[in-house]
């Protein structure tokens, strides 16, 4: 039967945490207060007005609704800034290599992220023609624990979720592939990614051979 794959975006195919860490501490500053690397760690794969809330937590802030959605809105300003600056070099190591594998054999691909920049990005680094579908920030009501993201990703590539792989690098997302009774794939540390079914530091610890064994499940 036929596999299908599912990519997170950021922290698998790209870096752009420390972008959101760059503009979320430029916003803390404005209002005051200092915003760790450590603390950011707590906004991988989750989402933008969850980020702010916990941002706010942190700050001792209080918002009035409207201020709320203006610094949403200035957050995303500045992070588009560096989002115009990225090309392909941006691309983790050997991701490109993975994708190839699963192209060349007619494996259909999809993203399953929470950002609402996600096509943006992937136009960027000249990864958006890998993808046969892309499901986004856009396209979901609930954030990843919760599986919706990933089945639609699976509806989307007319794949059984019981047959998709899922590539992640956080632990809300290991949860939501297993929730969707999916195998999952932790990039990163395999400490933090312990519920992962398997664990890479990152592509390029991911042999051809392992690939392989994905396709015939
Ligand atoms: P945006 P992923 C997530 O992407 C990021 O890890 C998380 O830090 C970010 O807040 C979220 O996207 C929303 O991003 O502000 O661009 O909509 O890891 O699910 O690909
Ligand atoms: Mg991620």
């Amino acid at each position: 039967k036929k596999a299908g794959f599912i990519f997170d975006l950021d922290g698998v195919i790209v870096d752009t945490a420390k972008y959101h860490y760059l503009a979320w501490r430029k916003l803390a500053n404005e209002l005051g207060f200092e915003f760790t690397k450590e603390q950011n760690e707590l906004f991988k794969g989750v989402s933008r007005k969850r980020c702010l809330e916990i941002l706010l937590d942190i700050g001792k802030i209080k918002a009035t609704q409207e201020q709320f959605n203006t610094w949403m809105v200035e957050k995303n300003v500045d992070y588009l800034a560096y989002i115009d600056q990225m090309n392909a070099s941006e691309i983790l190591p050997d991701v490109i290599r993975v994708l190839k594998f699963l192209k060349d054999r007619d494996i259909p691909i999809a993203l399953g992220s929470a950002s609402k920049n996600a096509k943006p990005i992937l136009e960027k680094v000249n990864l958006l023609p890998y993808f046969d579908s892309i499901v986004d920030g856009n396209n979901v009501t609930k954030a990843k624990p919760d599986p919706e993201v990933f089945l639609i990703a699976a509806k989307n590539l007319e794949v059984d979720p019981s047959l998709c792989v899922v590539f992640e690098d956080a632990v809300a997302g290991i949860q939501a592939a297993n929730r969707a009774g999916m195998l999952s794939i932790g990039i990163g540390d395999p400490n933090i990614l312990s519920e992962a079914a398997f664990n890479f530091k990152d592509f390029t610890e991911m042999s051809d051979s392992f690939l392989e064994s994905l396709l015939n499940q």
